[in-house]
């Protein structure tokens, strides 16, 4: 299993860190960003929307972070990860899309715009991510929802770690949000949990 990869990416590292919370051994195929290999005519083959993350598994090339977590939990993970039940794909997706949506719109591209510049609002970025990050500590502060989904770890809480977990080095603090900060320091604890810039354990 090969991952194309880059290490400063937040999406890049939920799939790092799921691979070795699974304990799985892949290659790891670094891309030049900063000389646009993403997007060089090779790369273009693998993924048309020239982004990385993409895993190749077998004859398997699948792009996107969300769509190669749910992979990875259903051939590798078992049921523990992303159930099979209704309820519980359900449950699970909703936190994907929130992912790959609010939470990229907000406190991923705050970072972006931050820490690389290509011309983000950062402003704007870290006003959409206050109404994400007040849901997630919202929700965070129920006795019942010790994870964000069905009370246990799964691949919702893979999905958006990475960047409310970087979301400082957007401009946006999490000093008050104690239960994201209490969630955060649980996913450290996991099994096989590894680093990445900006987040240590
Ligand atoms: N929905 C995709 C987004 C991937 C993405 O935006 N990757 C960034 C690096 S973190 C990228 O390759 N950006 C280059 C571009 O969009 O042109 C995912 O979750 O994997």
């Amino acid at each position: 299993m090969k991952l194309y990869d880059l290490e400063l990416s937040g999406n890049c590292y939920k799939v790092r860190l799921f691979l070795s919370l699974l304990d799985i051994d892949y290659e790891l195929v670094p891309v030049d960003f900063m000389g646009k290999q993403h997007k060089s005519p090779e790369f273009l083959k693998l993924n048309p929307l020239g982004q990385i993350p993409v895993l190749e598994d077998g004859d398997l090339v699948l792009r996107d972070s969300q769509a190669i977590l749910v992979y990875l939990a259903k051939k590798y993970g078992g049921e523990d990860w992303f159930p099979t039940d209704a309820v519980g794909i359900g449950i699970v997706t909703q936190w994907l899309s929130t992912a790959a949506n609010e939470i990229a719109r907000g406190p991923a591209d705050a970072r972006v715009g931050t820490k690389f510049g290509f011309g983000i609002d950062v402003i704007a970025a870290q006003k959409k991510a206050e109404p994400i990050l007040n849901l997630i500590e919202q929700h965070l502060s129920q006795t019942e929802n010790q994870w964000l989904a069905l009370n246990r770890p799964t691949i919702a809480d893979i999905a958006c770690f990475p960047y409310i977990a970087l979301a400082p080095e957007g401009g946006i603090s999490l000093e008050n949000y104690p239960a994201i900060n209490k969630w955060c320091n649980q996913i450290k604890k996991l099994p096989n949990f590894i680093e990445m810039p900006g987040i240590s354990k």
